[in-house]
């Protein structure tokens, strides 16, 4: 029988396992990424394994979240990531340069190839064809190393794309019509192949906004096959000889089934404060907006920002608006700048950013007091704009230029003549300046000097797990918590991510200032979460900073996969409820104590006894063999470290 496009990358990696799905694979990882802000640590693990050199095909640093530099620490951050890349041959992305998802795409991904990032909209690169994948930077590290990357196999879903999308619509829509079905937890050991007719009118960079917002429904990874337009993509990078088709079998199957008709969406909004809360911008009816972003790795592209631009054209910014603009990468922002587009932004009163993540990430850019913020990015989650209490909107760029315009969330139809915007496209040829790429060092760099910041702490390494837990709950947490509730965004949190005795004294300060306080007074202590604990981003920071608060175990409804896998890498328990309503029975300070964890562990079932309320429940440990051992070895640094040698 056939195979679908999932099966033929999977397959083409695969090291060991059957790629039934839910089983446990190996798969061979050819390119990786990192960024600055979840980097330091990959490295610090990488370092810890003392190899020579990186053992991937193309493994590349970017530089480009945290660029504010508002103290010393990410620039010293950023001199560490560049003697690591000269000292152990990998490329380093130099800050301006752009979004790592999106260079990553444009001047290194290749279809058919594997791509592992310490970052969860690695998932980005599916639009060229390739395995693209998130995860932390123990497991990135593990990749640098040659070692295969550790993955349930997914279930694979064909996403049947029909007709064209009108000219009103964008990409966006079609991403945020699978979070409006689907849910921000409806994609979990899931990846998403789209195929059908309608993926021949959309091009890579369209494709580029769904692979990368796929990380929303909380998916492995999704993909598209690589057709003529991949090819035409990568020919206008001056890349056509990195072609290579990659179609799924006429006779394959899927393990699920479903269609979209790209001619039945109309503009949709993600409403405060979670990516599945959709509902139509026309239902919506008068938002008052205090603030517009335009960019970020998902809405960053050429056309995207040119389609902005038409629709501000003629037009001023509102008085009560303060609309910013960053463009995803400096190729870009060159050619838009020698057409004229940036001049028609800058003469509506946008303000241009650099080519960075910024206020995606709540880098810059905060909203007022209570504000409201529209932005094209992908996470909306409570904090996510760098203020608690902002209020964020996500939509797409004509969306968001239409809202610049009138101060209230407004359909590009109400304020300009929607048919000019179906005639923007992607170059035939886009502008090819490598310069801020700085290529591996060949050669013996035994010599170079690693240049370490004072902030740059060592990573902590989990203590032994101990046959019996007994601690009291230090949280107990709501649905769908996500990384940025335990760890939270903005550019001076950000700027600490290199220290995580520094990192640790903000873990979920937004969600409950009162909780570290309370880890540390408890010394030893466990969460409580409800379903989807630890969606979101891939920052292992909010398992190694609970993990170095005491935090021993999470005992939730259901897990993301990247944070459940951090969990493990860095010794922590990822407990399951067996009967999830439990969870209604136990309250923060409760006394748990977990029996005979080691023999659980193996047999992936521990008991709890909830001492305070006097009851015992079962959880059950979602995990695979290997994972056990990781977590019997005391994490994953321990365990590799021993296989390596
Ligand atoms: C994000 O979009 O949330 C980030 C910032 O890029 C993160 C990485 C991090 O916070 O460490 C991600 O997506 O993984
Ligand atoms: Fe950067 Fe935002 Fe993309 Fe994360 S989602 S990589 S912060 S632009």
């Amino acid at each position: 029988m056939g195979q679908n496009i999932i099966q033929k990358l999977i397959a083409s990696h695969l090291v060991s396992g059957s790629m039934e799905p839910g089983s446990e694979i190996y798969v061979k990882i050819d390119h990786t990424l990192t960024h600055d802000i979840t980097a330091v640590m990959a490295y610090l693990a990488f370092e810890a394994l003392e190899i020579s050199k990186v053992r991937t095909e193309c493994s590349v640093s970017y530089l480009d979240h945290n660029l504010l530099q508002v103290d010393s620490k990410t620039p010293d951050d950023h001199i560490f990531l560049q003697s690591i890349a000269k000292k152990y041959g990998l490329y380093l992305s130099r800050p301006g340069n752009g979004i790592c998802h999106m260079i990553h795409y444009f001047r290194f991904g290749k279809p058919g190839k594997s791509l592992m990032g310490t970052d969860s909209h690695t998932t980005t690169g599916g639009a060229l064809g390739m395995l693209s994948i998130g995860a932390g930077g123990m497991d990135v590290a593990t990749a640098m190393a040659g070692l295969p990357m550790r993955l349930k196999m997914p279930k694979v879903v064909r996403v049947e794309l029909k007709g064209a999308l009108n000219p009103q619509c964008s990409a966006k829509d079609v991403i945020l019509e699978m979070l409006r079905r689907l849910t921000v937890k409806g994609g979990v050991g899931k990846a998403y192949e789209y195929v059908g007719e309608g993926v021949k009118s959309l091009t890579v960079a369209q494709r580029g906004t769904i692979t990368n917002m796929g990380a929303e429904l909380g998916a492995t990874t999704s993909v598209f096959p690589a057709d003529d337009e991949v090819r035409k993509f990568l020919k206008a990078q001056g890349r056509e000889s990195d072609y290579t088709p990659l179609y799924p079998d006429e006779d394959c199957t899927y393990d699920e089934y479903m269609e979209l008709d790209l001619s039945e969406l109309v503009p949709l909004v993600a409403c405060p404060s979670m990516p599945d809360k959709v509902a139509k911008v026309e239902d919506l009816g008068h938002v008052k907006v205090d603030q517009v972003f335009i960019g970020s790795c998902t809405n960053g592209s050429y056309s995207d920002i040119k389609k902005a631009a038409e629709v501000l054209d003629g037009h001023v910014v509102n008085d009560n608006v303060s609309l910013t603009v960053a463009v995803g990468t400096k190729q870009i922002l060159q050619m838009l700048m020698e057409d004229g587009t940036i001049s028609k932004l800058l003469c509506s009163g946008a303000r241009l950013l650099e080519c960075a993540c910024g206020p995606c990430t709540g880098i810059g850019q905060a909203a007022p007091t209570n504000g409201v913020s529209v932005r094209t990015s992908n996470r909306n989650f409570p904090g996510r704009g760098g203020t608690p209490d902002a209020q964020l909107y996500l939509v797409s760029p004509e969306v968001a230029a239409a809202t610049a315009i009138t101060g209230y969330l407004t359909l590009p139809s109400q304020v300009c003549d929607i048919t000019k915007l179906a005639d923007i496209t992607e170059p035939e040829e886009y502008l090819v300046d490598d310069k801020m790429l700085i290529p591996p060092v060949e050669g013996d760099t035994s010599d170079v000097e690693i240049i370490r910041g004072p902030n740059i702490k060592p990573l902590p390494i989990p203590e032994m797990i101990t046959p019996v837990i007994d601690v009291p709950v230090s949280l107990k947490a709501g649905d769908n918590i996500s990384t940025d509730d335990i760890i939270p965004a903005s550019a001076t949190f950000s700027a600490m991510r290199s220290n995580i005795p520094m990192v640790a004294e903000i873990v979920f300060s937004r969600y409950d200032k009162d909780f570290v306080s309370r880890a540390k007074e408890m010394k030893n202590s466990i969460i409580v979460g409800g379903e989807n604990y630890g969606q979101g981003s891939s920052r292992e920071h909010a398992a190694i900073a609970p993990m170095y608060l005491g935090v021993k175990a999470v005992i939730a409804k259901s897990m993301a996969r990247i944070h459940k896998n951090n969990l493990i890498n860095h010794g922590v328990l990822p407990l399951i409820f067996e009967d999830g309503s439990i969870y209604d029975k136990i309250e923060a300070g409760d006394e748990l104590v977990l029996e005979n964890c080691l023999e659980g562990i193996k047999a992936k079932e521990i008991m709890v006894t909830n001492k305070t309320k006097g009851y015992t429940f079962k959880t059950i440990l979602e995990i695979s063999d290997d994972e056990a051992n990781v977590l019997l070895a005391g994490g994953q640094l321990r365990y590799i470290k021993k296989q390596i040698q």
